[in-house]
């Protein structure tokens, strides 16, 4: 099983100065920072430390999971924000949880031993409605259907149909492989604060986007050969 750890960043050259350096390189096979088009050194600070960098052709935090995809040398992609919400030390328990045979793992905020730190009481009420919803509408179990910090097999990945283009991705990601009926496994985190630069979610825009790709994932079939 060949893994690559995909870290996305935009604008975030505070975060990957302090976050970077604690992801030790031989937990994974294949390390890249997927780049949004940064301005504020981000791109510069990675590429002199010894990163790979690719930089993203469209704008969108899903369009640089699909176009990351496309070079990922790994049979397991796993996500991980470098703007300091993803501590490190979950990788390689990711990476042992997929070993035990799921299709997607994701690190939970919300289940015993998760935690997080950079949670306000409006973004912990639209996480758990969100996952509420999810796991209504497509029968699933998650304590956190939207945190971005996972792993899942690319080829299952590939037979789905996942096209949202921003931050939404993640939590497409969920409901199709709950829809799908694929193995799904969770392990606790601890979410640290954001370490500098800017959010890039807006609740009410991104909680809008979420509504409607609900929506669209209860009336859309997966592709045949799902
Ligand atoms: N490559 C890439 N990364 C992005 C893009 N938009 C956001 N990101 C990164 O995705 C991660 C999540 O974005 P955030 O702005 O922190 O959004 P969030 O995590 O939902 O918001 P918080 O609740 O404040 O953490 C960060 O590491 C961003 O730098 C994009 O268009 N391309
Ligand atoms: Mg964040």
């Amino acid at each position: 099983m060949k893994t690559t750890l995909a870290i996305l960043t935009l604008n975030e050259a505070e975060a990957v100065r302090r976050v970077l350096p604690k992801i030790q390189k031989d937990w994974v096979d294949e390390t890249i920072v997927v780049d949004g088009g940064s301005t504020d050194g981000t791109i510069e600070w990675c590429r002199d430390n010894g990163w790979r960098v690719f930089v993203q052709k469209k704008r969108g935090y899903g369009q640089g999971m699909r176009e990351v995809m496309a070079i990922a040398s790994g049979d397991v992609i796993m996500e991980f924000m470098g703007d300091g919400n993803c501590d490190p030390i979950t990788i390689p328990r990711l990476v042992e949880k997929m070993k035990e045979g799921y299709d997607l793992v994701i690190a939970s905020r919300y289940c015993a031993g998760g935690a997080s730190d950079d949670d306000t009481p409006v973004t912990r009420l639209g996480n758990w409605m969100f996952t509420t919803l999810i796991n209504i509408l497509f029968r699933a179990s998650f304590t956190d259907a939207m945190n971005g910090y996972r792993a899942y097999r690319k080829d299952r990945f590939l037979q789905l149909r996942i096209d949202e283009g921003g931050l939404t991705f993640p939590t497409q990601t969920s409901a199709q492989f709950a829809k799908a009926g694929l193995r799904i496994g969770e392990i606790p985190t601890h979410e640290p604060k954001r370490i500098g630069g800017v959010r890039k979610a807006k609740n009410f825009q991104t909680g809008l986007a979420l509504l409607r790709m609900i929506i669209k994932e209860i009336f859309r079939p997966l592709p045949n050969h799902s």
